[in-house]
């Protein structure tokens, strides 16, 4: 299947981040199409991991179809690499993520990791979060309650339909948030009873930055 041009900007990311992680690691792993992309980079690359801990089902399953041992991540402390995609990253490398629903396990992930590369084509950087909606992971009893909270704050929210995500809950998908402070939307999200996870990645932003463009890959630290 032909790839679009985004498609081919997201590609040269992936190929990129290969070359960021070092031989023989535990390695956590996002989701997405531009993780998919890095997956398989990876695997034509030849690099040998001892085992991937993901972010989702769908990441999972790709990885064991490549015979990549996929770990829980019970069973270890720390990643020392974590490569995910995002929805939008800002200068200061918070992010929005979530778009694929996956935003709960990619927090943990995230936060397990000792450092967060994130691969992403050049539409994704913004000067400011919040054009791309903002999911937020929600227990299905507090879904209203969580809806009334966020108009209050300025936002629309729309449950995403006939999606549940892979820890049984529901997605809003909120938009309209004026986000000028992420780290302090992040904390006040978290607060509201019956969100499980929001999709501002502030308090754990990315470390680096792979970015694909029409001139090539840029790599920002
Ligand atoms: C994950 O995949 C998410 O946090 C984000 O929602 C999405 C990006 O998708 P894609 O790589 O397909 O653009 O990283």
């Amino acid at each position: 299947m032909a790839l679009t041009h985004a498609d081919e900007l997201k590609r040269l990311a992936a190929v990129a981040a290969v070359a960021e992680v070092p031989e023989d690691i535990f390695l956590g792993i996002g989701t997405g199409s531009t993780v998919n992309f890095f997956i398989d980079a990876l695997v034509q690359s030849g690099k040998r991991i001892r085992g991937a801990v993901s972010s989702s089902e769908a990441s999972t399953e790709r990885l064991r179809r490549y015979g990549i041992p996929v770990l829980d991540a019970t069973e270890l402390d720390t990643v020392p690499l974590y490569v995910d995609g995002a929805d939008e990253i800002d200068p200061d490398f918070a992010m929005i993520k979530g778009g694929g629903g996956a935003l709960t396990r990619e927090k943990i992930v995230a936060a397990m990791a000792e450092r967060f590369v994130c691969i992403c084509d050049e539409r994704k950087l913004v000067e400011r979060l919040g054009r791309f909606p903002l999911p937020l992971e929600v227990i299905p009893m507090a879904e209203r309650l969580v809806s009334r909270r966020l108009r209050e704050l300025g936002g629309e929210p729309r449950r995403r339909l006939g999606f549940v995500t892979d820890n049984g809950n529901a997605i809003l998908d909120v938009h309209g948030l004026v986000i000028d402070d992420p780290d302090a939307l992040e904390t006040a999200l978290n607060d509201l009873p019956g969100v499980v996870t929001n999709g501002i990645f502030a308090h754990r932003r990315a470390d680096v930055l792979l970015l694909g463009t029409g001139e090539g890959v840029q790599r920002r630290e």
